[in-house]
This record gives C-alpha cells, sequence and structure tokens, in this order.
C-alpha cells in the first residue's frame, strides 16, 4: 500500500498534465436570460463562437507585468469572436469552473471601452480599463477570514456584477478576475467578454480611474505581497485591493478610505440623498468621507458642501 502510494506520487510528480488539473477560468456568462457559452481554451480555436476573448491555459498568471495579464492571451480577438449586446445598469454573471478552488483573495471586476464601433480587432493590451467591481476581505482575519473569493464559490462559483448606468453607451471589454493568495506569488485568473453597451449615461471614467493591463498592478503591491499565513495576518482585519479606485470614486487625495474598504460595487447611482444618521464629529472638507457603511468618522460636511451618495460604502462632501 505504502509503495503504491509512493508510486502513483512519483507518477504524478513525473508526467506532464496537458489539462490542468486545478486552477480554471470564467466557463460561460449570463445576461438576463441569455445563457453565452464560453471560450474553450484546450480545444482547437477553429470554429469557436464565443463572447469570451480567447484565453489559452486553466494556469494561473504569477507575475504582475506578465504581457497576457489583461485577457489570458495575446490580447486578440477570435476569428469568429462574438458580442454581447447589454443595457447600462444591467446585471451580468460570470461562471467559474465548479466549485472554484481558491477561497482567499480578491475578486475584481473591470471594463474597458473600445475605439470605435467594436471591440473585434482591438487589442486589450491597448485599452484603458477602470474598476467596476471589488470585493477583498469581507469579515475577520486575513488568516481565516471570509473573502471575495470565497462568495464567489459560495454563489456557485459566480459573480454578478451590474454594468454602472452611468457609463457612456459604446463597445467595451469586461475584465473578471479573482486572484488567489494561498501561495505567494499571488495568482491573477483574468477572462474578458466583449459587450455592445446601449442606454448608457454620460460619465465617462476620470484619468485616475483609468489603468492599463499590465500595469494596474505591482508585484510589490501589498495586496499581492501580503502572507495570509503569517503572524501579522492573524491580527489583521483590513486588506488593500489591488488596482484602481473604483469608477465613481472621489479623486486620489481623498481615497484612502476607498482603498480599504472590503467591497464595492460602482453601480453608478450617482449622487443622491445625504445619510439619514444624526450628524457628528468634526467638519469634513470637500471631497472628504461623510458617509458609508461602517463610518464612524464626521458626517457635516464644511459649508457649502453637501454629503451625497456615492455608494453603499462612500458618501463625500461636494
Ligand atoms: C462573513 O460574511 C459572510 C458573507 O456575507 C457571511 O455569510 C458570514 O456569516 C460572515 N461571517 C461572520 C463571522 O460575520
Ligand atoms: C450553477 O452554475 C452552473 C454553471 O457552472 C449552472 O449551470 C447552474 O445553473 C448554476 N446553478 C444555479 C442554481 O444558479
Ligand atoms: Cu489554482
Amino acid at each position: 500500500m505504502f509503495s503504491k502510494l509512493i508510486a502513483l506520487a512519483l507518477t504524478a510528480g513525473l508526467t506532464a498534465i496537458p489539462k490542468a488539473h486545478a486552477h480554471g477560468g470564467v466557463l460561460s456568462i449570463a445576461i438576463g436570460d441569455t445563457w453565452y457559452w464560453g471560450w474553450q481554451p484546450y480545444d482547437s480555436p477553429d470554429g469557436q463562437t464565443s463572447i469570451i476573448r480567447p484565453w489559452s491555459s486553466y494556469n494561473p498568471i504569477t507575475d504582475a507585468t506578465d504581457p497576457t495579464l489583461s485577457c489570458n492571451d495575446d490580447g486578440t480577438s477570435s476569428a469568429l469572436q462574438l458580442t454581447a449586446p447589454i443595457t447600462a445598469g444591467e446585471e451580468i454573471t460570470a461562471y467559474w469552473n465548479n466549485p472554484w478552488p481558491h477561497p482567499y483573495g480578491p475578486m475584481l471586476v473591470y471594463m474597458a471601452q473600445c475605439p470605435g464601433t467594436t471591440c473585434t480587432g482591438v487589442n486589450s493590451d491597448t485599452l484603458e480599463w477602470f474598476k467596476i467591481d471589488q470585493s477583498g476581505l469581507i469579515n475577520g482575519t486575513v488568516y481565516d477570514g471570509f473573502w471575495g473569493d470565497g462568495l464567489m464559490i459560495a454563489d456557485n462559483s459566480s459573480w454578478t456584477t451590474t454594468i454602472p448606468a452611468t457609463i457612456p453607451s459604446g463597445p467595451y471589454l469586461i475584465r473578471f478576475e479573482t486572484i488567489a493568495l494561498h501561495s505567494l506569488p499571488a495568482q491573477f485568473y483574468p477572462e474578458c467578454a466583449q459587450l455592445d453597451v446601449t442606454g448608457g449615461g454620460s460619465q465617462a471614467p476620470a484619468s485616475y480611474e483609468l489603468v492599463t493591463f499590465p500595469g494596474a498592478y505591482s508585484n510589490t503591491d501589498p495586496g499581492l505581497t501580503i502572507d495570509i499565513y503569517s503572524n501579522a495576518a492573524q491580527t489583521e482585519t483590513t486588506y488593500p485591493i489591488p488596482g484602481p479606485p473604483l469608477y465613481g470614486s472621489p479623486p486620489p487625495s481623498s481615497t484612502s478610505s476607498v482603498a480599504s474598504s472590503s467591497t464595492g460595487s460602482a453601480t453608478g447611482t450617482g449622487t443622491s440623498s445625504a445619510p439619514s444618521s444624526t450628524p457628528t464629529g468634526p467638519t469634513v472638507p470637500e471631497y472628504g468621507q461623510c458617509g458609508g457603511s461602517g463610518w464612524t468618522g464626521g458626517t457635516v460636511c464644511a459649508s457649502p458642501f453637501t454629503c451625497q451618495v456615492v455608494n453603499d460604502y462612500y458618501s463625500q462632501c461636494l
């Protein structure tokens, strides 16, 4: 028995495994009642039709400067590339291989508008991306807490996000990414799909919200070098999600509380009413945070600014 196990282990170790037995990626997408089958990375690309951009491997990317970081491939569309119609403000769900194996790390969703009338033929490496959704450490500690990745697994290994209602209509790529932190270097699993957004608004992403892939991350980002098994992790309850501030966030001078928020979604709710809680604390200056889930700081804005809701997690003096 013992020798049999050893032999088995040796065989597994020495045999090249062409189709990765772990890891994976986005295998399909749903928009409303429409189901879109994904790209099949281990089948011949000939004849494949999918809204998902071609991708080539179940293996993770482990370098923030890897040239394939935008869409897990060389950035090109397929010969028979499809595009899905979607309305701004509508939900879209990505499905990973089920169950997804890695519960520790953040979930992130980005979009990038393509020049012209279609993303087909546009290399994803040339685009500027903005982040529309993220979920980092949801509760507990970095060591044994509950993460965005765990939520994705708990939700049938899927992630649903909302196309912000405020983005301009046009052709976009959407990039779903799960980052795994169970080993270092951190593992990136990004896949992209082509969308044609209609019914959009007029709020183009600000320059401080736009990034490139590679470019958005550095191998020294605290959120990518974090050792979740360290002693420090056992008492650490905040996690800095990598990448730019969420679309719709305040300018960089006042984004620190956004960057460290555990979760959030740029659903394009825009400015609306002020928080209903009784104003307390020091006066908050223009662009300062004045409310949001878990906020315990000041809620009164310096005159003439008023506290406006950006999203569930962030209200700002504007
Ligand atoms: C952590 O968050 C998840 C998802 O919201 C929830 O199911 C779980 O009960 C939370 N755990 C604790 C300890 O709060
Ligand atoms: C769970 O995901 C699979 C695809 O991985 C899908 O076929 C199935 O309908 C989903 N189940 C639910 C309850 O959403
Ligand atoms: Cu893996």
